[in-house]
């Protein structure tokens, strides 16, 4: 029978939500993972466990069909993939920055400096594309700390809250990728392997839309229906349903996350009571 080959980080940022989200789309691990190689229960799955900045290559050579890594390193390796998912987990940038208490006068800034970086793919693009010359100086780690012991003039890394670049006095000034854990796959695959990558993207889609939406339920005046309704349209649409109390339904629906407190604000003031939101455990349209 035919497996997907899924690559999944060994340890590190992406390890955990990478294995949650796939437990949450029914797919469980048998104890005692961490191992190179391991086998799901209850699908036809096998797990590799790499470091992240190998997944890549391994996808587009065929050593694993699918896997889940950060947009950062997809784009610094540039091997033909399709990015399938986009998952939302591992947000991050990545930006230039320099001393802070250096003015900045825009991108030419960088002319004839070092920028010490370890995605110098990434930011030879961008330093071409606006006609740039610098001087990459590739380090794989601790690249804050190049400006402090005079390495190099500017950094180009990963920035997430921030914080690492003012502990190490530096400034962001020029944004140049958003990256967020992304599922990739080869761009070639047997039929009966893609069909069980589109079985895993159907689950995965179905957690991830319930990640986003909420149930909601309320009271209303039967008045203001019509215009509840169109605020909280819902999957096809809501259901109405009578109160015992004269003039008065319950109204059942689903709720976008990213708009929730200007929806509840809405609703209020069309007279909505009783209003309570149910997370979703899985979401089929
Ligand atoms: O061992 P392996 O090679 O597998 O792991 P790794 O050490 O290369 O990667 P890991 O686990 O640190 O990160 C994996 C992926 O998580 C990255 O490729 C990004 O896609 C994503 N990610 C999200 C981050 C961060 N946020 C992040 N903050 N990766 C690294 N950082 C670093 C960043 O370099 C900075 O120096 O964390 C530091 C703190 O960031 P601030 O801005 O919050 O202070
Ligand atoms: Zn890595």
């Amino acid at each position: 029978m035919e497996k997907l080959k899924i690559a999944i980080q060994k340890s590190g940022r992406l390890h955990e939500k990478s294995l949650e989200l796939l437990k949450d789309s029914g797919i469980n691990l048998p104890n005692g993972s961490g191992k190179l190689l391991s086998a799901a229960r209850d699908f036809p799955l096998e797990i590799l466990f790499v470091r992240d900045d190998d997944i890549p290559e391994y996808v587009a050579d065929g050593v694993a069909d699918t896997g889940i890594v950060g947009e950062n390193v997809v784009a610094e390796k540039g091997f033909r993939l399709k990015i399938m998912e986009r998952l939302g987990f591992a947000r991050c940038r990545l930006s230039l920055a320099i001393p802070r208490n250096v003015d900045y006068p825009g991108p030419h800034y960088f002319t004839n400096l070092k920028i010490a970086t370890s995605y110098p793919n990434v930011l030879r693009k961008f330093l071409d594309d606006k006609g740039i010359k610098a001087e990459i100086h590739e380090i794989s780690g601790s690249v804050e700390i190049a400006p402090g012991i005079g390495l190099a003039d500017a950094i180009f890394d990963i920035v997430s809250s921030g914080s690492t670049l003012i502990s190490n006095q530096l400034k962001e000034v020029e944004t140049v990728l958003h990256s967020e854990a992304v599922l990739v796959a080869n761009e070639k695959m047997k039929a009966g392997v893609h069909e069980l990558l589109e079985k895993l993207l159907f689950r995965i889609r179905a957690v991830q839309k319930s990640r986003n939406n909420k149930y909601i339920l309320l009271n209303a005046p039967n008045e203001k229906i019509p215009d509840i309704v169109k605020i909280i349209p819902g999957m096809k649409s809501p259901t109405v349903m009578p109160l015992a109390e004269e003039g008065w339904s319950s109204l059942h629906s689903v709720l976008n996350e990213n708009k929730f407190w200007e929806v509840i604000d809405q609703l209020k003031e069309l007279g909505a009571q009783g209003i309570l939101v149910i997370p979703i455990e899985k979401m089929i349209v």
